[in-house]
């Protein structure tokens, strides 16, 4: 191996530093670490929709805190037969949205679905449609003002509810009229406040396990056909 002693004795004086400027204070043109999260960062936007936004089967539809606002869907009242605004087949996620006003018919599942970090800022005739069979779970999700039901369950299915918070609501999960769906609802955490029921069923093949909830204003957690549904885990 050759040495250059030259090279040597110079970065040992100190007299020689590689690949950086010793003093940068006077380094005007170096961005400041608050100036780079300025600019790389895009502010979160609204993004208009004139149609559903369809998530297919196995895909990921990331928001990245952007709001929805639906033209042309539904007014987000009570009244049926408004659209979604998404449409999760068989294995879609949905993460990282906001939905504004109007709410429309929310979001509609066909199969299992994950959502994450989902806002429904003005839940509409309901946020969230079990259409078809399937294991939904949301996590860390939130519905404000929902004027009746949150979450509609019009199929089979296991629902995983996992750090829900839901302030002003009728009932938080509603099947569908008296359909004896086989359901398996498990909330773990969350905040529920100022609603009639957390689940109201008449289904007596719906089970609800539940931990760490805690509700203020809720008139009755459980309207089901048989307390024994209900139980702690
Ligand atoms: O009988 O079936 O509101 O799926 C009434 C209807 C009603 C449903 C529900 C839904 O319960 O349309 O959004
Ligand atoms: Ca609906
Ligand atoms: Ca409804």
């Amino acid at each position: 191996m050759k040495t250059n002693y030259m090279l040597m004795s110079a970065l040992l004086a100190g007299s020689l530093t590689i690949g950086c400027s010793k003093d940068n204070s006077a380094d005007v043109s170096r961005p400041t670490a608050d100036a780079i999260a300025a600019t790389d960062v895009t502010a979160a936007a609204n993004v208009p929709i004139t149609a559903t936004i369809i998530v297919k089967a196995g895909q990921t539809y990331d928001g990245k805190g952007n709001t929805i606002i639906a033209q042309g869907l539904g007014d987000g009242s009570q009244s049926e037969g408004q659209k979604p605004i998404f449409r999760l087949e068989n294995g879609a996620t949905l993460k990282n949205v906001k939905i504004g006003a109007p709410g429309c018919d929310g979001v509609h599942v066909y199969g299992n679905a994950t959502l994450d970090n989902v806002e429904w800022l003005d839940v509409g005739e309901d946020a969230m449609t079990l259409k078809s069979k399937g294991t939904v779970t949301l996590n860390n999700c939130i519905a404000q003002k929902a004027a009746d039901k949150v979450l509609q369950i019009n199929a089979d299915g296991t629902i995983n509810i996992n750090n829900f918070r839901v302030t002003t609501f009728g009932k938080v999960l509603r099947t569908n009229g008296s359909g004896q769906y086989n359901v398996t609802v498990t909330i773990n955490g969350g905040t529920f406040n100022g609603g009639t029921n957390i689940v109201r069923t008449e289904s007596k093949n719906l089970r609800v396990r539940y931990r760490n909830m805690s509700t203020s204003n809720v008139s009755k957690l459980w309207e089901v056909p048989s307390s024994s549904q209900v139980s702690t885990y």
